[in-house]
């Protein structure tokens, strides 16, 4: 199994983008692109469609060395046994998601200021997303924090840092270019013409940068 620290670029299966029906394929295909982190994010479903979906991801997942990381549901995360979870601002804290998923699954939190990135750290978050970037219609109510705190918050938290929010091919550049190492990209995966090919060429451009360890 691929290991968070080493992770470069995280996909999404975003329910808000496909029905169910096409989890597994899309998940086939992001995982056959080279995402490093795949997460199943929800928002409208019940918690038992939500295993019921995380339950035919694993196995593709699993095939592909890929972790599992599931939004929001601590229980569904523990019962399946997925690699990760994922917490917002308004979520548990780290300390109570650990609690239910147990001391194999990370937890990543996400963060929306320097503050908070700063605060997830001490919180005992194992990584961070960091955003929105840019305005994004998966997550509209947000106001984007642009690419200056980039490269400070790499200079003050030491965890995996996910930048997130807009990030597609057009603007991978610049966002590497203030210095970002690792990414999250949902919309532009889910809606792209070609998904694993998309995946494909984004991992190729982040993974020429320099390793995620300097
Ligand atoms: N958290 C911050 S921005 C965002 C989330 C879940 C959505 C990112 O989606 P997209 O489509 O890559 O902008
Ligand atoms: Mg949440």
């Amino acid at each position: 199994m691929k290991r968070i620290q080493e992770a470069r670029l995280y996909g999404i299966v975003d329910l808000g983008y496909l029905t169910p029906d096409k989890v597994e394929h899309m998940t086939a295909q992001l995982c056959m692109g080279g995402v490093d982190v795949l997460q199943l994010r929800a928002k409208k479903l019940a918690p038992n469609e939500v295993e019921r979906l995380a339950r035919l991801m694993l196995p593709i997942t699993r095939e592909h060395a890929v972790p599992l990381v599931i939004n929001d549901h601590l229980d569904v995360a523990a019962v399946i046994g997925s690699e990760g979870v994922h917490v917002g601002q308004d979520d548990d804290v780290v300390a109570k998601a650990r609690a239910v998923v147990g001391p194999t699954c990370f937890v990543g939190k996400s963060t929306h200021s320097m503050a908070q990135a700063v605060a997830a750290q001490a919180e005992g978050a194992d990584y961070i997303g960091f955003g929105p970037l840019y305005a994004t219609g998966t997550k509209p109510d947000y106001v984007p924090i642009g690419l200056n705190d980039i490269a400070e918050v790499h200079r003050r938290v030491t965890l995996p840092i996910f930048c997130i929010g807009g990030v597609n091919a057009v603007r991978l550049d610049e966002i590497i270019d203030a210095g970002a190492k690792r990414v999250v990209v949902v919309s532009a995966f889910l809606l792209a013409a070609d998904v694993s090919g998309e995946v494909r060429e984004l991992k190729r451009r982040l993974t020429a940068t320099s390793s995620p360890a300097e």
